[in-house]
């Protein structure tokens, strides 16, 4: 008889209750407050199941059919479920379903792709790029040659012409597109365009929007792009890791570059349970909740803008709207305060051109998926904009703005508690 070992809670609480008050207090959080982190989402309990598994325990090197330990059956057939999954899900030659991260992903493309010191031509970090698009602070902007694109002042969109003139001037090797705080759709064609013009490879970063492309919500960069990469933890709703998708050509120097170049063994439970993530997104249930985050982001940015605040490019086509607080009179830092005082979770942001440091920032950014997720729409948009507008105001110095935030926050527990995502956990608890 075959039987399942899955996660138990009460041995946990048993062995170690310090740790298990944590979770609780995390499941609490998660239930009683808003997500509204654009780089957020659920994974469903089958997700949880399968990264609370004894794969876990799994040492399994190498690529299925060609391991360093002996024992990987079970391995091998779940990152061949999880490969096939993801290759027929966004019609990719090859994927790479090993990376322990977006970030570890873009490792591993760079040294698929280019060598240490070659020109790289990435959206700099302060108009929406990734540390890993060629930051000061990081492998890419340590080990390579970094040239930023920005976007245009006046319409905060990408420049595509600058990104061409910076091509043809650094002629680099690699040129990435793929942003955290870019809410448009980005012209993967004209850079496939530009890419060819001066014979660079393309990499299109689409940890933010995969989600959405698994879900027919946005354009798939896969036909264009030579490698993309992405998480699978955020609007795509899978466990905390990263992918790799490439045309085949490529395969062979993208798994090396995974392993043995930038990693050592994979983690097998994650790897499962982006299997079981590529399953669930390419239902219809699937397309609906990406279409949905979609619409939700755009009722919430517009419903913002009718509390004073500035939609960056004037709206969003994705999962995220990035928001200019000036005319509100508070930073993007007091703001993110304020929020998490009434129980609304974002993220303070810089945007294009802010003439604050990023630790105070001009703008907040506020994503769709959790809410979504939870079975939010276009209404709770507008009462969750309104609550916004009003936390932002509230100066927590004051009694009276500490009281106002608390009353704020309350209604965001009952908002919150009207749309449960772990509804099954609610019983168990
Ligand atoms: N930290 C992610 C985000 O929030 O956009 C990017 O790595």
């Amino acid at each position: 008889m075959r039987t399942f070992w899955g996660p138990d809670f009460g041995a946990l609480e048993r062995d170690d209750p310090e740790i298990a008050d944590v979770l609780l207090d995390e499941l609490a959080r998660q239930r009683d407050t808003l997500t509204l982190i654009a780089s957020e989402s659920f994974t469903s309990p089958a997700v949880l199941a399968a990264l609370g598994s004894t794969l876990a325990n799994k040492y399994a090197e190498g690529y299925p059919g060609h391991r360093y330990y002996g024992g990987c059956a079970q391995a091998d057939r779940a990152e061949e479920l999880a490969v096939e999954r993801a290759r027929e899900l966004f019609g990719a030659d090859h994927a790479n379903v090993q990376p322990h991260s977006g970030a570890s992903a873009n490792l591993a493309a760079y040294a698929a792709l280019a060598e240490p010191g070659d020109p790289v031509l990435a959206m700099g970090l302060p108009h929406g790029g990734h540390l890993t698009h060629g930051s000061r602070a990081n492998f890419s902007g340590k080990w390579f040659h970094p040239i930023a694109y920005r976007v245009a002042p006046d319409t905060e969109l990408i420049d595509y012409d600058e990104v061409r003139d910076l091509a043809l001037a650094h002629r680099p090797k690699l040129i990435i597109c793929g942003a955290t705080s870019y809410p448009r759709l980005i012209d993967f064609a004209r850079f496939r365009e530009i890419a060819d013009e001066v014979g660079a490879y393309l990499l299109v970063d689409a940890a933010h929007f995969i989600g959405l492309v698994a879900g027919r919500a946005v354009p798939s960069p896969v036909p264009y792009a030579d490698v993309v990469t992405c998480t699978t933890h955020k609007a795509l709703r899978g466990p905390r890791g990263g992918m790799i998708l490439c045309r085949e050509e490529l395969a062979q120097r993208v798994d090396k570059a995974v392993f043995p170049f930038a990693q050592g063994g994979p983690m097998m439970h994650a790897v499962a349970a982006k299997a079981v993530a590529l399953r669930e997104a390419g239902t219809p249930a699937f397309q609906e909740y990406a279409h949905q985050t979609v619409r939700n982001a755009q009722a919430l940015a517009s419903w913002l803008t009718a509390e004073g605040m500035r939609p960056v490019t004037g709206g969003t086509d994705t999962h995220l709207a990035l928001l200019d607080l000036r005319e509100v009179g508070v930073s993007g830092r007091e703001a993110e305060a304020r929020c998490a005082a009434a129980g609304i979770a974002l993220n303070k942001n810089v945007i294009p051109y802010d003439p604050e440091k990023p630790a105070v920032a001009s703008g907040i950014r506020v994503g769709a998926p959790s809410v979504t997720s939870q079975g939010m729409r276009e209404d709770e948009m507008r009462r969750i904009a309104e609550l916004i507008g009003l936390a932002v105001r509230c100066d927590p110095q004051t009694a009276a703005g500490t009281s106002r935030l608390a009353g704020i926050g309350e209604e965001v527990t009952g908002l919150v508690r009207r749309f449960p995502f772990y509804q099954e956990q609610e019983v168990l608890a």
